[in-house]
């Protein structure tokens, strides 16, 4: 299988993918797109990598996927082990829950794009008005995936990581929420069940090979 990740050093939702690429042990060949340059719309890209003109891209042996949920489950299913997700249906779920509060209720509020659109739109919105903006609907995403990391450890479905103890897909999309979170400055003090979950994912050989410092130009 030939891999080949189109993806921006910074971006989340390209560590939750690299991340991935790692635990389950898959070479791949990198191309940098760069989102502060506006690369992600360039023409070609939007046309044959990425209809929607975000990071990340996975090239599969040609057939380019984009949305990192779609991307995760189908290594999950390429590649079966280590697994990203718990055998058992509600914790299964449960995994999902989470990668949902971030992927669908938090990071796209957030996303570069979203903020620069506000700019434009409103006079006096500048670089502070955006990181408040940021701020304020990470907190409010934190806020629920604390609520409901607190649900998980009332099911006995607790542990180390996020969900139980072996990394899951919702470690994937929490620990790069909270890199986010702290480059906008939210205080992270209220959440204490992520921070744990967070240390424990970040101890792991996969997070260190696929973090953002790794892959800074
Ligand atoms: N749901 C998508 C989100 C992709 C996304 O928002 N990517 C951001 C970087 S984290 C991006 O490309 N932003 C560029 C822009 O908004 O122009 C996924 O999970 O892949």
């Amino acid at each position: 299988m030939h891999l080949v990740l189109h993806h921006y050093w910074r971006s989340s939702s390209s560590w939750r993918v690299r991340w991935a690429l790692a635990h389950k042990g898959l070479a791949w060949d990198g191309v940098a797109v760069d989102l502060l340059a506006g690369a992600q719309r360039a023409e070609a890209y939007v046309a044959e990598r990425s209809p929607a003109g975000l990071v990340p891209c996975l090239v599969v042996d040609g057939r380019p996927l984009t949305e990192s949920v779609a991307i995760v489950e189908l290594l999950e299913e390429l590649a079966p082990t280590p697994s990203l997700y718990p055998h058992e249906p509600f914790a299964r779920a449960r995994v999902r829950q989470l990668v949902e509060l971030v992927n669908a209720g938090t990071q796209p509020i957030q996303n570069l794009s979203v903020l620069r659109h506000v700019s434009s739109l409103v006079q006096g919105v500048d670089a502070d008005v955006q990181r408040a903006w940021a701020r304020h609907f990470i907190e409010r995403g934190l806020a629920a995936v604390e609520r409901d990391l607190g649900l998980v450890a009332r099911e006995g479905l607790g542990g180390r990581f996020a969900v139980g103890d072996a990394l899951t897909a919702a470690d994937l999309y929490l620990v790069p929420q909270l890199y986010n979170a702290r480059r906008f400055g939210v205080d992270l003090a209220s959440f204490p069940r992520l921070l744990a979950a967070e240390a424990a994912a970040l101890d792991t050989d996969a997070a260190r090979a696929s973090h953002p410092d790794r892959f800074a130009p």
